[in-house]
């Protein structure tokens, strides 16, 4: 059996959904456009897109030694209940299970060394997924497991967009796989749903308009005009995937791992996150989940601003508990913003009695302004 086969029918007896393969050579081209969109600002905060000498297109600056790329597909697709009602916040697809970052390194380790036994010789090699500066979907499309779609991410038939992606980084010499054509054609469906706008004409998204971007990777305040676009994403967004036409009619996974049953699941109980009183309990609660990536800090900032949009009902006594006592001031500070937003006298005497303090300790002047009536 050629080593192609070979890997390619030992990916799919450890669970892979798809794999194929390229040239651990750098992407120029992919590069520019990298740099293009990182110059315009769309990097937002995420220091590690920042760095000086990316090496986001070179794998060699990885594995020096590397000859291919094997990028692998994991669906994590689970069909979300319908909403449960204003006391609840969504978290997107890929992060109702385990930490994928986690079960994906332990099922590229065994890949590896399920190859090394099967040629009988050691090999150099790296694997990952989603945990180093690599443009895994640039690799993922030459290695044709899809395509671009408007949306930025990468499109597979039948897979669609929801899919991780994973790569080994090795010495081997391995015949490449074909591109996969596709394309969008004139649709804009995903563009024209996105509610702040975040996604262009040109497949670049400004990731500091994202929801995925303002719910998980951003640490400070969450701009107020952007608030109530959030709508009731507590952690991610999968709006302008869930409108893509690629992603009807797609399967379910089967990695019990990414199933709601093994992590937090869909929807989140607002009460249960906004009583969560240290970084212990958070830790404890969250730690097996992708969740904890904007910490205590991020997470509770999020129930607070969904928990504003939705009205929810049975949470105002965190709320206020949170107001007089949350010494964290971004938490306090998009609980006020919630508390303002309810009709009920209570809670604005609450922002009311909290504004003038929590304005002291504040700079930001937008901030400022908003509580300046109260
Ligand atoms: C930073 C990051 C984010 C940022 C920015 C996302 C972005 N689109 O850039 C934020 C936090 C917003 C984010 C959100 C999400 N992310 Co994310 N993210 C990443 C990360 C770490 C780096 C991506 C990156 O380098 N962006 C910089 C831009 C410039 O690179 P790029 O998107 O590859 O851009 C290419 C194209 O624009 C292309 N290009 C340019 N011009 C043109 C023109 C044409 C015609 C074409 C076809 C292409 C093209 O060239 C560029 C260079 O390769 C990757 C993991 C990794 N290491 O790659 C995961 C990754 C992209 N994310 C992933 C996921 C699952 C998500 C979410 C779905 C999570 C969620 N539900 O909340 C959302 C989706 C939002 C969206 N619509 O993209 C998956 C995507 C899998 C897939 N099917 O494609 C990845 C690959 C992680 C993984 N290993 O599985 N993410
Ligand atoms: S994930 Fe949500 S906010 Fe981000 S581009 Fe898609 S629809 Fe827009
Ligand atoms: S919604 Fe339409 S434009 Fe957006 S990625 Fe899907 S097919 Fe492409």
């Amino acid at each position: 059996m050629d080593i192609k086969q070979l890997i390619t029918e030992i990916a799919f007896d450890l669970g892979f959904d798809a794999v194929g393969i390229t040239v651990a050579d750098d992407l120029e081209k992919s590069n520019e456009h990298f740099i293009r969109w990182r110059e315009k600002g769309f990097a937002g905060d995420m220091k590690y897109l920042l760095r000086e000498n990316p090496i986001n297109a070179k794998p060699k600056q990885i594995l020096p030694e590397a000859k291919s790329v094997i990028s692998l597909l994991v669906n994590y697709y689970t069909e979300p209940p319908s909403d449960p009602g204003a006391n609840y916040g969504r978290v997107a697809a890929y992060a109702v299970g385990l930490d994928y970052h986690k079960v994906l390194r332990k099922k590229i380790r065994q890949f590896q060394e399920k190859i090394e036994k099967n040629i009988g010789k050691h090999f150099l090699s790296r694997g990952f997924s989603d945990s180093v500066p690599l443009l895994e979907k640039s690799f993922a499309r030459n290695s044709g497991l899809g395509f671009f779609g408007k949306h930025t991410l990468i499109i597979n038939k039948p897979f669609g967009s929801y899919f991780f992606i994973c790569e080994l980084i090795s010495d081997l010499e391995i015949e490449t796989t074909h591109e996969i054509s596709g394309t969008c054609g004139q649709c804009t469906r995903c563009k024209d749903i996105c509610p702040t706008s975040a996604l262009d004409n040109e497949y670049q998204l400004d990731a500091r308009l994202c929801i995925s971007y303002l719910t998980i990777e951003n640490k400070e305040n969450i701009p107020l005009e952007l608030r109530e676009k959030i709508g009731p994403w507590v952690f991610g967004c999968d709006l302008c995937q869930m409108i893509c036409p690629y992603n009807k009619e797609i399967k379910s996974t089967n990695w019990e791992e990414f199933k709601p049953e093994s992590g937090a699941s869909h929807w989140l109980s607002l009460k249960e996150i906004l009583s969560i009183k240290s970084e212990k309990e958070f830790h404890d609660k969250f730690c097996h989940t992708p969740l904890t990536r904007p910490k205590r800090s991020g997470l509770l900032r999020n129930a607070a601003v969904v928990a504003g949009n939705r009205l929810a009902e049975n949470v105002l006594p965190e709320l206020i508990w949170l107001a007089e006592n949350e010494p964290d001031l971004v938490i306090r500070e998009h609980v006020l913003w919630a508390l303002s937003k309810y009709p009920d006298r209570k809670a604005s005497q609450i922002v009311s009695k909290f504004a003038t303090r929590h304005c002291e300790e504040q700079s930001d002047e937008a901030i400022l302004l908003t509580y300046s009536h109260f």
